[in-house]
């Protein structure tokens, strides 16, 4: 199985690598917000604004006028940023490709942008362009890469949706003019300027018109035509679904879809927020989404200094080293016959086997699987490197397995079921 854990990515750039194989092979992904707003970090003035920062510049948040917050990039000097070791730990943490903001609503391109002045080259002391340097650290390591971009909100851009409405000049600005002088422009330097991307990930596109929408696909076709479109793109031109901001569905989801979801309650780095997910919650939500028939996206923030909080590097990893020992659990796995989550854990699916992922121990020493029809020709506890065969008994459609009376020892315990064929599941417990 080790090919699963370490080589699938691989496959995803070669040569015939079809869209959608990154979804199937790949469906664990390290999601990245980082922009200016990390330097403040939800704290304006000595004032803590609560909610998701890369939103601070909002009314509703400190309202920051775009003049001042513009001056920001004075002092964005994030020399703590380390794209290997930001690639390394994706790596480690078992996921397959990188997203990254590469331009959010506040406007600030975090790449070097001909088609636009406000970016990290050009407006700050740092000026370099850790885009090619986390491109490059991917492609290294044999991770995939995508950029996050906001087509619709740009907040400092005239024209953007939220943006100025006059430009420099006093003059009136129309969303043609910012689609055409800068998003349009900015899309192509990615999907040209960094080496073969594997997703576009566009966000929110609120009233964008189709026409507009259209021209921003046909650019990701026409340079990556194997990249992945987001859906939320608009006007049903991405290639998949993306579900609504850190949602885990609770029935299963046909098609391709993803959940976007956080390592604390915040997208961009937020000082005071340390909820941070234990690696348990991590790999529990991760294997709901693939049991669910998708995949997951799972973001961390680094700070204004580029450095990833200690604590979900820590989680990333120890949910890394339990898929490290399982990645048939988690990659290239179909969805849950059950279509939903059982009270102990879930399950997923490879041809004639069934993973169980326990991680509520049923400490009755029993567990209980509602109507499975296919016979069972082994029952394989899977526990931190030990294989136990279980017993199993079969009444009113119901299976019982016995288990060892005490609690697993990692994060979940994974029970092999192999069947005499693809598993069928009675309706009536579906
Ligand atoms: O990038 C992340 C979010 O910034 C972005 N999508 C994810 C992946 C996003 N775009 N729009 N929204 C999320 C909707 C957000 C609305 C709100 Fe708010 C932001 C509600 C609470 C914070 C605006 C600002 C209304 C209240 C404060």
């Amino acid at each position: 199985m080790d090919d699963l854990w370490g080589e699938s990515t691989v496959k995803l750039r070669a040569e015939n690598a079809e869209r959608g194989e990154l979804f199937d092979e790949g469906n664990y992904a390290m999601f990245i917000h980082w922009g200016l707003y990390s330097l403040l970090g939800n704290k304006v003035d000595g004032k803590t604004y609560y909610g998701i920062g890369e939103w601070i510049m909002d009314p509703k948040m400190a309202g920051i006028p775009v003049d001042e917050y513009k001056q920001l990039a004075k002092r964005f000097n994030p020399t703590e940023f380390d794209a290997k070791a930001i690639a390394k730990l994706a790596k480690d943490a078992g996921m397959k490709y990188i997203v990254i903001t590469a331009k959010h609503h506040d406007g600030f391109a975090m790449y070097d942008s001909k088609a636009c002045d406000f970016n990290i080259t050009e407006a700050t002391p740092w000026k370099v362009d850790p885009m090619k340097d986390l491109a490059a650290a991917c492609r290294e390591v044999g991770l995939g890469f995508g950029f996050y971009y906001s087509h619709s909100q740009d907040w400092t851009f005239p024209g953007g949706r939220k943006g100025p409405v006059v430009d420099e000049n006093g003059e009136p600005a129309s969303f043609d003019d910012y689609f055409t002088k800068k998003c349009l422009p900015q899309v192509k330097e990615l999907c040209t300027e960094y080496g073969p991307i594997e997703l576009i990930w566009f966000d929110t596109p609120g009233g964008m018109e189709k026409k507009y929408v259209q021209q921003l696909v046909d650019v990701v076709r026409e340079h990556q035509p194997r990249a992945l479109v987001s859906g939320r793109a608009g006007h049903n031109l991405g290639d998949y679904q993306t579900l609504g901001d850190m949602e885990v569905p609770h029935h299963n989801v046909e098609g391709m879809w993803e959940s976007v979801d956080t390592t604390n309650d915040s997208w961009a780095y937020a000082w005071y927020d340390e909820n941070w997910k234990s690696p348990a919650k991590i790999l529990h939500r991760l294997i709901s989404c693939v049991a669910r028939g998708g995949t997951y996206m799972l973001n961390i923030g680094p700070d204004g200094q580029g450095a990833v909080p200690e604590r979900a590097t820590q989680s990333l990893r120890a949910a890394g080293e339990w898929i490290r020992r399982y990645p048939q659990v988690v990659y290239a796995t179909d969805a849950s016959p059950w279509g939903h989550a059982l009270p102990w854990g879930d399950v997923t699916v490879k041809g004639d086997r069934l993973y169980l992922s326990v991680f509520d121990w049923p400490l009755s020493g029993k567990l209980h699987l509602p109507g499975l029809k296919t016979g069972i020709k082994s029952a394989l506890l899977h526990d931190d490197g030990k294989t136990v065969e279980l017993t199993h008994e079969s009444s009113a459609g119901w299976t019982t397995f016995g288990l060892p009376p005490r609690p697993p020892e990692g994060l979940a315990s994974v029970i092999e079921l192999r069947l005499d064929g693809p598993p069928q599941v009675d309706s009536t417990f579906g």
